[in-house]
């Protein structure tokens, strides 16, 4: 494979992706990141610079992307406004990063013939009823909520079409929730984290019934190479790691592993048109590419992910105050 154009490679997910790839493969990787809110360079700094450079840039921008894929042997695009919260006060960067950033880098990958692989969600299948036995698959269809997640499918579908109609070699996976270390503090894991680190009740929205599917980053990002290196082109891959749980039962184990009583958190007003659950069925991914998730108790995981955050404070503390202002406004 060679060299990787790594979008959005200073983010949560992507800055983890790149520290695995340079661990485990010989590859060099160019990220271009715009360094939104974010996006943090400070993620990289660990990066061996002769094999790892940052160049920061806007994925819409066509000139940016225009000079950075010839180079490249595969494109693998992260980058993305990723929190539902923001799409609901704010729809307009979703659609320009999401969308149209994203036809940006096809119609480059098009010109030159580049391998492409693009990070999705699970989201886009919409959400399942608490009680309903079915999980997401490859053949789930489409029904997104939110702004972001309606982005998300866009995408989704303008690189399938690429494929389709361009004959690009392209990969798709779609991923469930992911926690572990860099992860942004407006997301809900490391906000309660932090919020009790800081002093601060953490936030509920509702009654907290709603279910996520739990992954370790890490575990996404070697299922992410492993995709690169043997998944079959035109193919989607769903990547789970059978972590269901409900986001009062999350926070309770918070709770307990930071040594609070399992009630010292605020019950804060609902997400608009919240989804209640996600599940995927990921057997296929695992049976196609013998990928199996390493973290398989989620209680470890969130001890590690605890720790992380318990130790870098610098990393997360210039942003806290502001991000929870920002919540403060609309009631969560
Ligand atoms: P994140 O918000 O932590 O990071 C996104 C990164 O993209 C940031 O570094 C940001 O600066 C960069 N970026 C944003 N707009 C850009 C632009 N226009 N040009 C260049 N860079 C830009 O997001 P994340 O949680 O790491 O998610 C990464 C990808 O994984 C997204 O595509 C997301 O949809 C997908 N995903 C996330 C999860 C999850 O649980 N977080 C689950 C499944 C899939
Ligand atoms: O303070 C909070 N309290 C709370 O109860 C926050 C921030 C969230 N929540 C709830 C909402 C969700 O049910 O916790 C759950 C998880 O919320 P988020 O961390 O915002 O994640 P979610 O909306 O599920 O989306 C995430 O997973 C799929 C990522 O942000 C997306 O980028 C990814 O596509």
């Amino acid at each position: 494979m060679g060299h990787l154009l790594v979008t959005g490679g200073a983010g949560f997910i992507g800055a983890n992706f790149v520290h695995h790839v340079l661990e485990h493969t010989d590859h060099t990787v160019t990220v271009l990141d715009k360094l939104t809110y974010a996006g943090n360079r400070e993620n990289l700094t660990t990066a061996d610079p002769a094999r790892c450079d940052l160049v920061v840039g806007d994925v819409a921008d066509a000139g940016v992307v225009g000079d950075l894929v010839p180079a490249a042997d595969a494109v693998v695009h992260f980058a993305a406004e990723s929190h539902n919260d923001n799409s609901l006060r704010d729809p307009e960067p979703f659609l320009r990063t999401n969308v149209v950033g994203t036809y940006t880098l096809l119609e480059a990958a098009r010109r030159h013939g580049t391998r492409f692989h693009h990070v999705s969600t699970d989201e886009v299948f919409g959400d399942l009823a608490l009680e309903d036995p079915q999980r997401f698959t490859a053949e789930t269809p489409y029904r997104p909520s939110s702004p972001y997640s309606a982005t998300k499918a866009a995408s989704d579908h303008l690189v399938r079409a690429w494929a389709r109609s361009f004959g690009l070699e392209v990969t798709l996976s779609n991923c469930s929730n992911n926690y572990g270390p860099y992860q942004h503090v407006e997301k809900f894991i490391p906000r309660q984290i932090t919020n009790v680190l800081t002093g601060r009740r953490p936030k509920l929205y509702g009654a907290g019934a709603n279910v996520r599917d739990w992954i370790h980053v890490a575990d996404h990002s070697a299922a992410v190479l492993r995709i690169l290196e043997s998944g079959r082109p035109g193919r989607t891959y769903l990547i789970g790691a059978d972590g269901e749980a409900d986001n009062l039962t999350v926070l309770r184990a918070i709770l307990r592993l930071l040594g609070q009583p399992e009630d010292a958190f605020d019950h804060v007003t609902d997400r608009p048109g919240h989804d209640r659950r996600y599940a995927i069925d990921g057997s296929r991914t695992r049976e196609e590419l013998g990928w199996e998730p390493r973290y398989t108790d989620f209680t470890v995981g969130l001890a590690d992910t605890i720790a992380w955050y318990t130790e870098h404070r610098d990393w997360w503390e210039p942003v806290k105050a502001a991000t929870e202002a920002s919540y403060g406004r609309t009631g969560q």
